[in-house]
């Protein structure tokens, strides 16, 4: 029931309709309101969470006005609109987003001074929204951000997980995980408690005749849980745009508890079921690059699947439109596999609940969903067994097997020579138990499918979807490179080398279309220009120097190299080279007399990131890191020449801190490994440099920013097969002899009880070295060799981070979506 006010009472509703706060005066009255009343405090007992509460709802008032009129907008205009559907988005911080975004961070910083507060100490009381493991999770963040930013209409869809990624202390030099409950106070978010769905849960499928010896699937008896939506206002930059993105919570279908049973005695039971329910929605899955299989995770996966579903087929039907019309007012992305069963949930709703034939659903499904693949790693990829899907999703197996049925037909049809191919693309993988092969599944069912940087999207056509290219063409396969918004990763995080662009550039455009950024090249051999480029740069080291003292206790001299790895860690991603690589700079020095270590570039070795909790070879080289960082800090004769730092808990909010003050990052995973890769870019974009492996979206940054200014090494991935074929058949794999060197101190136990490092060394010495880390060894060695001998130079090097920063305007993921817009929504 639509629920409007009559004509009549209109304009009286309108004469007392919300407005945005203007001037300093009503930013302050808003925030004082705030405080007082929504939280119920008062001056005598304002503290900075206080402080910070009121500031966010007086910048939450704002967002959901303007988001009430874009919703209005976009009703009236019914536009094709996009839906992403993501597990993950990993948002970070929303206050100081919100403030840049709407252009009144200056207003509200002169305000909160007049309140008695600080502006940072208040921005950094807001907890990271962490629904993410990473790089999945944060592109998906940014693409919300650059959505709302170039108006287009769109939705983000996704799980409100009590839980987001768990806090990483560090204890002895282990990681331990604390969970993270963020949700105390999230002004953010708005319940919907009347936008709900039913979803249902295991059962039966009944098929019978109708009158017109049409063949109906009913699915039966089935649990339900409840979707409640939760929505959170996402607002783009200089624009009156404010997107949606909108979390499911599940809950007991029955609401709090089961009264019969409550009423007859069966407490626990009552209670026990609303917990199961709540279960669904309680946590996200901390692994990144690994599906496990777990029961709970597909249960998930439907769940937020068939809300999101529903939600977008109840909006379509608003509009009257005929069925054939559906991909012309709906463009479906899926993020990775995790959405895959969007594909037959909506062919289930099509065929059992809208009666169209086969063909025609079949059409529209495909015309409406696009795939992004961002993995390659095999064990990636999701597989889910039959028989759990059987259980769980009965109708959707059917379903399921039907679609392959078609394909399998299609197929034999057009390759009736290749009888091999049908077992190697088959949806169903003819293994004990079987399993559903999720990939193939999204593949089939969209209309396009995307790799996220150059090289990783020429891969999956030659590896993991090779036959498919065969099947559909080449056409159905793109590319779109990966992209940052400049929003956060320059302008909030990097606040005064956004206003020194703005300064040359006369203005912020360049915010909005960053490719204007090369203008700033014409400053290069400016002196005054360079001057302040550089004391940026020292001041966000010093910012960082500042935070390890305060967080780690440890001292760092920001004149030094930083030196910075920062992601999931991951042996694709090679943090143990990285490692040894200092292990070996620490024996070098050792070695040196005190007047050659004079002449030593001074660098500091900055890591950080989560490993999987399972992940026990990531543990460990964690747990190396922090062992190495104990002997080295404390070594008397080494002092500021080699600094090691874990940094704990990395989070979008510490990248902020993080990014800006590398001179150098690293980005060396095995060739082939790392899709794209998305820290290189914000790294470069802050102005510092690059050492990185032929891989992912390295390979693009060299193209544009030129090959003196970025440091490549290591094997190519063309070559990567053979030389892990050599490394166990050819019998005579030798590791490299500077990495025996470091395994020889390990060994001896120079970091702890070496028996604790013995399987890292192992997985090289006697297991294949997998990732490459012998090979690539003393190329890696000789590039930071490189490095050092660079950065003595520092006009030289000043002179490339210039020209870098300058020329990064493609990686904006403002220019990404609007490449998905063209070529895969078709959307304006
Ligand atoms: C990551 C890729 O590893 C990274 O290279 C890429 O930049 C990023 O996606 C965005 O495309 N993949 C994941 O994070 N994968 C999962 C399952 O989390």
């Amino acid at each position: 029931v639509e629920a409007s006010i009559p004509e009549g009472q209109r304009a009286a509703w309108k004469k007392f309709s919300a407005t945005e706060f203007k001037t300093k005066d009503e930013f302050e009255s808003e925030v004082v309101k705030h405080i007082e009343t929504t939280l119920a405090r008062s001056l005598f007992n304002c503290d900075e969470a206080a402080a910070y509460g009121g500031v966010a709802l007086a910048f939450r008032d704002r967002l959901v006005i303007e988001w009430n009129r874009t919703q209005q907008r976009q009703s009236s205009a019914d536009p094709k609109r996009v839906y992403y559907l993501s597990l993950e988005f990993l948002m970070g911080r929303a206050l100081d987003n919100a403030m840049l975004n709407v252009g009144m961070k200056d207003v509200a910083k002169e305000g909160l001074g007049e309140l008695g507060f600080r502006m940072e100490d208040v921005i950094s009381q807001e907890r990271d929204a962490a629904l993410g493991n990473g790089g999945l999770g944060r592109l998906a963040a940014c693409f919300l951000d650059s959505l709302a930013t170039l108006n287009y209409p769109a939705w983000g869809y996704a799980l409100r997980y009590k839980y987001g990624i768990f806090k990483q202390e560090i204890v002895d030099g282990y990681q331990v995980e604390v969970p993270d409950y963020w949700l105390d106070f999230n002004p953010w978010e708005f319940p919907r408690h009347d936008v709900t769905v039913d979803v249902q849960f295991y059962g039966h499928v009944r098929k019978y005749m109708d009158e017109s010896g049409k063949q109906i699937s009913v699915w039966e008896d089935g649990e339900l849980v409840t979707a409640v939506a939760y929505d959170a206002p996402i607002p783009g930059f200089g624009t009156r745009t404010t997107n949606n993105l909108r979390l499911w919570s599940s809950k007991a279908s029955h609401g709090e508890f089961d009264f019969t049973k409550f009423n007859s005695g069966e407490y626990e039971a009552s209670v026990a079921e609303q917990q199961r329910a709540e279960t669904i929605s309680a946590v996200l899955y901390p692994n990144d690059s690994l599906e496990r299989g777990k029961e709970l995770r597909l249960k998930q996966q439907y769940f937020w699947c068939a809300a999101s579903l529903f939600d977008i087929v109840r909006r379509f039907k608003k509009s009257r439109k005929a069925w054939k019309e559906f991909p012309n007012q709906v463009a479906i992305q899926l993020n990775d596999t995790h959405p895959t069963l969007a594909i037959p949930e909506l062919m289930r709703i099509l065929l059992d609940q809208e009666g169209l034939e086969w063909d025609e659903a079949w059409s529209i499904v495909q015309k409406t969903f696009g795939y992004t693949n961002h993995t390659v790693l095999p064990e990636a990829l999701e597989k889910w067994s039959v028989p759990l899907v059987q259980h769980l999703l009965p109708r959707h197996l059917q379903i399921i097997y039907d679609i392959n049925l078609n394909f399998m037909h299609y197929v034999e049809r057009n390759f009736p020579k290749d009888r091999e191919m049908l077992g190697r693309v088959s949806i169903i993988e003819e293994s004990t138990p079987k399993m559903v092969r999720m990939a193939y599944l999204a593949v089939i069912g969209s209309h396009k499918v995307n790799g996220v940087a150059e090289l990783h999207s020429d891969l999956i056509k030659t590896t993991i979807f090779k036959d498919f290219v065969k099947i559909y063409g080449p056409d159905k396969f793109t590319n779109v490179t990966n992209g940052i918004t400049p929003r956060r990763w320059l302008h909030q995080a990097n606040p005064r080398l956004s206003e020194l662009i703005a300064s040359k550039l006369g203005g912020y455009d360049f915010l909005r279309d960053l490719t204007l950024l090369h203008k700033i090249e014409a400053y290069v051999d400016d002196k005054e220009f360079r001057k302040e480029f550089q004391e940026i740069k020292y001041a966000n080291k010093v910012r960082l120097a500042k935070y390890t003292k305060e967080a780690h206790g440890i001292s760092v001299n920001p004149s030094s190299l930083f030196d910075i790895q920062v992601k999931r860690i991951h042996e694709y991603k090679r943090q143990q080279l990285n490692i040894f690589g200092v292990i070996y700079r620490y024996l070098e020095l050792k070695d040196m007399s005190p007047e050659e270590r004079k002449k030593v570039q001074p660098r500091v070795s900055f890591f950080g990131g989560k490993a999987a909790p399972g992940y026990w070879m990531a543990k460990t080289i964690i747990h190396l890191i922090n062992q190495v960082g104990a002997v080295v800090n404390n070594d008397k004769d080494i002092g500021d020449l080699l600094k090691v730092v874990f940094l704990e808990d990395y989070n979008v909010s510490k990248a902020e801190i993080i990014c800006p003050a590398s001179d150098i990052s690293e980005h060396i995973s095995t060739a082939g490994t790392e899709a794209s890769g998305t820290s290189n870019m914000k790294f470069v974009l802050n102005g510092g440099l690059v050492i990185g492996t032929c891989d992912g979206a390295n390979i693009e940054i060299t193209r544009e920013i030129g090959e003196d200014n970025i440091f490549l090494f290591g094997n190519l991935s063309e070559d990567v097969e053979d030389l892990r074929h050599a490394h166990t058949y050819s019998g005579d794999f030798a590791i490299d002899p500077k990495l025996e060197r470091v395994f020889a101190v390990i060994r001896a136990g120079r970091f702890g009880d070496a028996a604790q490092f013995s399987a890292l060394v192992n997985s090289i010495v006697e297991h294949g070295d997998y990732y490459l880390v012998s090979d690539d060894f003393a190329s890696y060695i000789d590039t930071q060799k490189l490095i050092d001998a660079a950065y003595k130079d520092q006009e030289a090097w000043l002179t490339k981070t210039i020209t870098s920063v300058s020329r990064m305007g493609f990686f904006s993921s403002d220019r990404c979506i609007d490449e998905y817009a063209e070529m895969i929504w078709n959307v304006e």
